[in-house]
């Protein structure tokens, strides 16, 4: 069977970890026959949560793809986990989603993980309609969630439905919609439809009126008829809202119980009739600045959103079609290294269930086994065909930590490892630091972290531990200093003999030329790690030969790499030769780098130096109620606040913070505000380490020298 374009629903479910996605995917697919059961989360027994990882932690790690038929219409359905250390599984299955639905716990209304989730939903306009789930919960409170909604998103969140008995008896959901009620039979179903009662049909028309008036507000035809009439048939209503969904002017809310399967049909109906097909959807942007159109005719073109490594099968690819129609045994090039890929076998999948089909059309979503040489972000395309699709940017990293290394052949196993998860995960970054001589991980979270450790361990049998990270700081100087340091060697045969006399100040843009040297050569360079190295050779008379300014230039870059402090990198300093002296036999370039290094190392210490460290600019968004605890934590961690804002409920603080502060902030974090934070760091400057911590730090520096 073979579905067309416009019959495809790419839906991901977005929200709080804990709010119900991926026991709501689970009722979808029972709801509509593609499951005979449905399993729990706590079970272990979802379709969705189907890794060993996420059904021992009893909640969502990976994103997973699952689809059903409903009616006619095919819904791919993305579940996503709610918690930002896995923001990289929700950014991927949100570029290729259509429609997002936005699920809140009606207990508890706006969490982070809503608002995480948001700005991604702004940032890519998708139509977004919100689902307040467990309206059985004891404490559920609709009113109160949907207040929260509109009054942080806007008054485009307009209520499609409430429950008439939210509660541990509820069963009953008013529909201003369709005006009717729908009655739930003990352990969910299909509802009966009943009138909706004379006490409530006050509150269900006004919702009506509201829906109605939305849905005519974005075309002209419609709101010509909705002034002619006073309202909208059926149809113009359906069409109405087509329109404002795809342009979010209107997120309609919906109500549910995942757990009771109350609920879920009414919604994938509203799917059908109302949400997007990938046809109706702007054309996917290209990375040429162009776009594509998802023409099932068109030539064949594929992006992969995601690969993920299972024991037995090796890589799994999924992707969407994005134009053409891919047919199992066909042939793609990788656009990103050309390779030729062929798809011998194309599935459907539901979790690790997968059913080959023939072909996939453009719009759906697909997946296929071991390809060669193709990673999530590649497109590939029909020999000829050359557009790109737009690449996917994953949030930068928040976290890091160091790697203690193993033994060497463990090493090497471990790094093999680590990079087959890179490739998986672009949210996670490996770095060989030669400053700091570590190997470090950049990562979402330490949730993010530690399940990579579990992951390592368990699929790949290797022990991973984690130590703190060092810092990459940088030295400088504040004054002038000059010297001179003579180097020389007279042993056996040929001797050494190099003389460097050297002014260091510090380096500052557009500085004058010194007035009492000449400077006859100026080089000015950009370090690799930030900061600038001047070099002036300012000899006159001859006594050094200008054919040694490159070994002594390399001997000032000795000791810029490695600094004279703490061996961080040097930056922002200006050197000037100016005196020397020369052998006429025993001069060599060897000899003037050693003096040139040597007479750097002891002017540099002379010249008040001072040790940089790294500032980031932190953002934290948190509830009222835990502001003051993270407050007082940021004020131990010698943060400057630079600002408050209020959005919404939450509050945002900013702050200026040092890195090497940040350590293991997001589970300080998590514990501080019990899940209802999050935060965001950026680099944002090099600033002067305070005078006790460079202290310190020198010393520790002496101290590892004297030991090695
Ligand atoms: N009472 C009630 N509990 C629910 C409902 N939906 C989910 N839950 C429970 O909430 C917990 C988290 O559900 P889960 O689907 O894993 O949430 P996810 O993190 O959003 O995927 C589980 O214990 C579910 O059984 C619901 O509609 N009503
Ligand atoms: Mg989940």
């Amino acid at each position: 069977m073979s579905v067309s374009t416009k019959d495809i629903r790419n839906v991901v479910l977005l929200g709080h970890s804990g709010c119900g996605k991926t026991t709501f995917s689970e009722t979808m697919l029972f709801e509509s026959g593609a499951i005979p059961r449905r399993g729990t989360v706590e079970a272990g027994s979802t379709l969705s949560d189907f890794s060993s990882i996420e059904q021992e932690r009893g909640n969502s790690i990976f994103s997973t793809l699952m689809h059903t038929n409903w009616r006619g219409k095919k819904i791919n359905i993305l579940d996503t986990p709610g918690s930002d250390d896995f923001v990289g599984e929700v950014v991927c299955s949100m570029r290729v989603a259509d429609t997002a639905l936005m699920l809140l716990n009606s207990s508890n209304g706006v969490e982070v993980g809503t608002e995480l989730v948001w700005e991604y939903i702004e940032k890519f306009h998708t139509p977004t309609i919100f689902i307040m789930n467990q309206v059985d919960h004891d404490k559920s409170d609709f009113d109160a969630a949907l207040e929260q909604a509109q009054s942080r998103f806007g008054n485009h969140v307009i209520p499609v439905q409430y429950p008439l008995n939210q509660g541990s008896g509820f069963n009953t959901i008013v529909d201003a919609l369709r005006m009717v009620m729908y009655v739930f039979p003990e352990g969910g179903g299909k509802p009966e439809k009943q009138e909706i009662p004379e006490s409530e049909i006050g509150r269900a028309q006004e919702m009506h009126n509201a829906l109605v008036e939305a849905a005519a507000e974005n075309d002209e035809g419609l709101m010509e008829r909705f002034f002619d009439a006073g309202t909208l048939n059926e149809e113009e209503l359906a069409q109405g809202l087509t329109i404002a969904l795809a342009n979010q002017q209107i997120f309609p809310v919906f109500c549910c119980s995942s757990t009771q399967n109350m609920g879920s049909g009414r919604i994938m109906g509203f799917l059908n009739d109302i949400a997007p097909s990938p046809a109706d959807r702007p054309d996917a942007p290209t990375e040429d600045g162009d776009t594509m159109a998802p023409d099932s005719t068109g030539p064949t073109s594929i992006f992969i959103y995601k690969t993920f490594s299972e024991p037995q099968v090796g890589m799994v690819s999924y992707f969407k079609v994005y134009s053409g129609t891919l047919k199992a045994g066909d042939e793609l090039v990788n656009m990103k290294n050309s390779t030729t890929e062929r798809f011998n076998q194309l599935f459907e999948a539901n979790g690790k269930v997968r059913n080959t089909v023939d072909q996939l059309v453009a719009g759906d979503i697909g997946v296929t086994v071991k390809l060669k040489n193709s990673h999530t972000n590649n497109t590939l395309n029909q020999k000829g065909y050359n557009k790109e699709i737009k690449k996917i940017t994953f949030p930068d990293p928040r976290v890091r930590t160091a790697v203690v290394p193993p033994s060497k052949a463990e090493m090497e196993k471990l790094m093999k490892a680590l990079h087959q998860i890179e490739e998986e995960d672009p949210t996670l970054i490996i770095e060989q630091s030669a400053q700091l001589k570590q190997t470090l991980l950049h990562g979402q979270g330490q949730l993010h972290l530690d399940i990579l450790r579990y992951r390592i361990e368990k699929v790949n049998n290797i022990t991973m531990e984690f130590e703190e990270p060092r810092i990459p700081y940088r030295e400088t100087i504040t004054k002038v200093a000059n010297g001179s340091y003579r180097h020389k060697k007279q042993s056996g045969g040929a001797g050494q003999f190099g003389e460097v006399h050297m002014r260091i100040e510090p380096y500052y843009e557009d500085m004058p030329d010194p007035t009492d040297l000449s400077v006859r050569k100026k080089e000015i360079e950009d370090l690799p790690w930030g900061g600038k190295l001047a070099f002036y050779w300012c000899i006159v008379g001859g006594s050094i030969d200008a054919k040694y300014s490159n070994a002594i230039k390399k001997g000032v870059m000795q000791k810029m790499e490695e600094g004279p402090l703490t061996g961080s990198y040097c930056q922002n300093i200006r050197v000037c030769i100016y005196d020397g002296k020369m052998h006429p036999v025993d001069s060599n370039d060897m000899a003037f780098m050693i003096a040139a290094a040597q007479v750097f190392k002891t002017e540099f210490k002379s010249a008040a130096p001072q040790l940089m460290e790294p500032i980031y600019d932190l953002e934290v968004m948190c509830s009222d109620t835990v502001m003051g605890d993270i407050m007082g934590d940021l004020q131990t961690r010698r943060a400057i606040i630079q600002g408050m804002d209020a959005k919404g409920h939450y509050q945002i603080i900013r702050a200026k913070v040092p890195l090497a502060e940040l350590y293991k902030y997001s589970s300080s974090l998590r514990s501080l505000s019990q899940g209802r934070a999050k935060f965001s760091r950026k680099f944002a400057e090099f600033s002067p380490v305070p005078h006790d911590l460079q202290q310190k730090l020198i010393k520790e520096h002496e101290e590892e020298l004297a030991e090695a």
